[in-house]
């Protein structure tokens, strides 16, 4: 941002991510206690509290404090968030999806409680996310909880990340996948979760209609965002590591943004969406807009 010289507030992006991080984590392990039946409940606290990036639920609260909502209005729907996110993860492992054996350092779901549990624990964590927005939210009116269920709903059924899965499975193995079509999986399978948790945090946040649109176009461009770097340091790593195993996504002929654009190209694309992005934050107060400005900031330029 060297060409920027608008005074920008000190803001220390680490300790934010820190205290944000903590305070979902504990939100986490409070909502999923260990009760009856235990079985299920401890399959999805396996999943749950494995130590994930939380990112969700960290851009749902920014999104919420950006238009001026104080945390804790925001804190169920960032856990709920995460429950779907999770859930998402344990059923994209399974045998009839990816078939994955390990999902964030540990054995995936249905390898330690099998199939049956995996499935179910999948389904109670997304009927726990509504039930979490829907009876723990408080201090927002009913009218904009009613709106926040609607739009999450929407953002992950067969119109969201649903219909971004499908278009996924059935493009696989298909060599005539363009950019239209890889830019709908991408905007519907990953942006939309994150389109979900933004928009989210900014209605319990009681931000204007303008104010959730920005949002919401901010959270489109920072999603895709999040894809093509993924891409991209996918293409970085294994040409590093020549000589080993390229990255799974090149072996199994996956359609990536890199191949279908080239690499300059995809960086090109990067920063466009990052300047999108940054863009819809323009209008807002400087100091509440730093923690996304930062969030958006380091899915563009992370390594790893
Ligand atoms: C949501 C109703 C509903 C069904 C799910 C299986 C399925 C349908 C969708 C798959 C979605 C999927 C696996 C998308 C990929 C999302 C993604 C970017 C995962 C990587 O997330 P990280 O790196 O993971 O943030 P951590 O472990 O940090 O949370």
């Amino acid at each position: 941002r060297e060409e920027d010289d608008s005074p920008r507030p000190a803001f220390d992006f680490k300790a934010y991510l820190a205290g944000k991080l903590a305070s979902v984590n504990e939100a986490l392990d409070g909502a999923v206690p260990l009760r009856d039946p235990l079985r299920i409940h401890e399959a999805m606290r396996y999943s749950l509290l494995a130590g994930g990036k939380r990112v969700c639920p960290i851009f749902c609260i920014a999104a919420c404090e950006i238009v001026g909502g104080a945390q804790p209005v925001a804190m169920p729907a960032a856990c709920s968030l995460e429950m779907i996110h999770t859930m998402s993860l344990i059923h994209d492992d399974l045998p009839c999806m990816d078939n994955d054996d390990l999902r964030r350092g540990k054995p995936t779901n249905h390898k330690v409680y099998g199939e049956a549990i995996a499935v179910l624990a999948g389904d109670a964590l997304l009927a726990l996310a509504f039930e979490q927005i829907a009876v723990k939210t408080e201090g927002v009116p009913p009218a904009r909880i009613v709106r926040a269920i609607g739009e999450l709903a929407r953002l992950i059924g067969a119109e969201g990340v649903v219909a971004g899965q499908v278009a996924d499975v059935s493009s696989e193995g298909m060599s005539n996948v363009g950019l239209k079509e890889l830019e709908f999986i991408h905007l519907k399978k990953t942006a939309a979760l994150l389109e979900a948790s933004v928009v989210l945090g900014a209605i319990m946040g009681g931000g204007s209609n303008d104010e959730v649109e920005k949002l919401r176009s901010f959270a489109r461009s920072t999603g895709l965002l999040f894809q093509v770097v993924d891409d991209i340091l996918d293409v970085t790593k294994s040409s590093q590591e020549l000589g080993k195993t390229a990255g799974k996504d090149l072996v199994a002929g996956k359609v990536t943004f890199p191949k279908l654009l080239g690499i300059e190209k995809s960086r090109e694309f990067a920063k466009e969406l990052n300047q999108n992005a940054q863009g819809q934050l323009a209008g807002f107060d400087p100091k509440k807009a730093a923690p996304l400005v930062a969030l958006a900031d380091y899915v563009a330029s992370r390594q790893s």
